[in-house]
């Protein structure tokens, strides 16, 4: 069992730990292990540094870290001067803050009896001896004496736990500094010279002689805000030497895409466009946005470059521009889901099904699918720094094969992905990934051309059996 503390709530206490990047492992937790302090010391005990999440009953999360081992005495406090308090929700809101040890001769107290206590006052004190657990939520006998040992920056308690001792569940996490591992996916390299060849490659790309295709029709699908429009940018980006925001992305109301459009990219305003189009869509929703009728028509190749999705009017033939005869021209040619990883573990079970629901279209059509699973650089910070250790990351090898396993796509088509967001100028780093990303998803097009061509083959086999 991974336990609740989310991937960004990982991340946030990193960076208020402050030694580079982390592994998180649950040792202990009141819905798992039970909740009683003589269970929390046999799972705690002599584990090195460890940190304590409370969540409460109000959608509050709160804390201690302390690089100190747990202990089952008599009643101690330990000296350490790196434990730390802190917020990282408040009633379900993102609003991380870190309080700093005042008083390190007391931050932690270590006794039998007692679940974590940090502070000389006990200014967290989680629990002690069993807990009871009814309707859904522990009573835990709490008590707080904030800002005896810790320094709480005018932050009061009710701010921080709400003044209430319930709460769904505490869990306690050893923490490791995160090694990097042997590569798990071979690239040719991260140098200036490769990621020139991958331009080239991807500049000169056609599609397979034969099948009469003017350009290779990809379509990018995914939930609102997983980066799909971003995706455009990036490659955009990587051809025009400069971050550019062509396609309009964001996660304010307005910046959600609402338009169909056929991007092409091309290496200046004066170079021809290559022969692939990146075509952006409004998201997947729970309840509303692209649904499998929708899929159709745009994989039919019926909805015209520019349509503009209207979320009370689903797409039909009386849309304006309607294209009712599409060639395979028209027609999409691959499809690249697009997830993001820094929420894809805690995706709804609803999301979910509906994703499922639209691959299985996908798949009945014969049609070749990618999974790009984006924000790779919110899950594991060795990532963050340089995208080039992306294949020597456990988190994002975890990543990929959970994606993998839950939307039922082969792991060499499941594609850890970082677009450029933050970033001004382009990077070595994240242009390779992307254009990898890139070459992959044009090779799947190709596999579908490749069977075209058989079936045109066979097909005029057929027709010439039959003269
Ligand atoms: N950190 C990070 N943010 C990203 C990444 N990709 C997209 N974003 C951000 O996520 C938000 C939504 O992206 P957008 O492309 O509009 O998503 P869309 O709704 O799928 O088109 C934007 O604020 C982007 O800057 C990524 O790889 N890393
Ligand atoms: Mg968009």
């Amino acid at each position: 069992m991974a336990g609740k503390l989310s991937v960004v709530d990982k991340k946030q206490l990193e960076r208020f730990i402050q030694a580079g990047p982390k592994d998180f492992k649950l040792l202990f937790s009141f819905t798992r292990n039970g909740a009683d302090a003589n269970v929390f010391h046999q799972n705690c005990d002599n584990k090195g540094p460890t940190v304590t999440v409370v969540f409460n009953t109000q959608g509050s999360v709160y804390g201690g870290y302390t690089e100190k081992s747990w202990k089952s005495d008599g009643g101690l406090y330990y000296r350490d001067e790196h434990a730390i308090l802190f917020r990282l929700q408040q009633n379900g809101k993102s609003v991380p803050v870190k309080f700093s040890v005042k008083k390190p001769d007391k931050a932690i107290y270590c006794s039998e009896s007692n679940g974590p206590i940090f502070g000389g006052g006990h200014d967290l004190n989680t629990f002690s001896g069993t807990v009871t657990f009814q309707n859904g939520q522990y009573t835990t006998n709490a008590s707080y004496n904030f800002g005896y040992s810790y320094d709480m920056g005018g932050i009061s308690t009710d701010q921080l736990t709400n003044n209430i001792k319930t709460v769904t569940d505490l869990e306690v996490y050893s923490v490791t500094d995160s090694p990097l591992v042997p590569i798990w996916r071979e690239i040719e390299g991260w140098e200036h010279e490769d990621l020139q060849k991958l331009k080239d490659e991807i500049d000169t790309w056609s599609p397979c002689y034969g099948v009469e295709l003017k350009s290779a029709n990809i379509l990018l699908l995914g939930p609102v805000g997983a980066g799909k429009s971003s995706f455009f940018n990036t490659i955009a980006s990587v051809f025009r030497g400069h971050v550019t925001g062509q396609a309009v992305c964001g996660s304010a109301e307005q910046s959600i895409t609402s338009k169909y459009r056929m991007y092409s990219v091309r290496g200046s305003a004066v170079t021809k466009p290559m022969k692939f189009k990146l075509c952006d869509t409004r998201g997947i929703e729970e309840n509303q946005g692209i649904d499998g009728t929708d899929l159709n028509y745009l994989l039919e190749g019926n909805v015209p470059n520019g349509y503009q999705f209207n979320p009370s009017t689903p797409i039909s033939p009386d849309i304006s521009g309607f294209n009712s005869k599409p060639t395979l021209n028209d027609k999409i040619h691959c499809v690249c889901f697009i997830i993001d990883g820094s929420t894809a573990t805690v995706m709804s079970e609803k999301m979910l099904e509906k994703i499922k629901s639209l691959q299985s279209k996908v798949r009945q059509k014969g049609l070749p699918q990618i999974v790009l699973v984006t924000k790779i650089d919110k899950v594991c910070s060795h990532v963050d720094e340089n995208v080039s250790k992306v294949f020597q990351s456990t988190a994002i090898q975890e990543l990929v094969d959970k994606v993998s396993d839950m939307l039922g796509v082969p792991r060499s088509h499941v594609l850890p992905m970082k677009n450029y967001e933050k970033e001004i100028n382009v990077r070595i780093d994240v242009s390779l990934l992307a254009l990898l990303s890139l070459r992959q998803i044009l090779r799947a097009t190709e596999d579908f051309m490749f069977n075209l061509l058989d079936l045109m083959e066979n097909e005029k086999k057929d027709s010439e059996s039959l003269e």
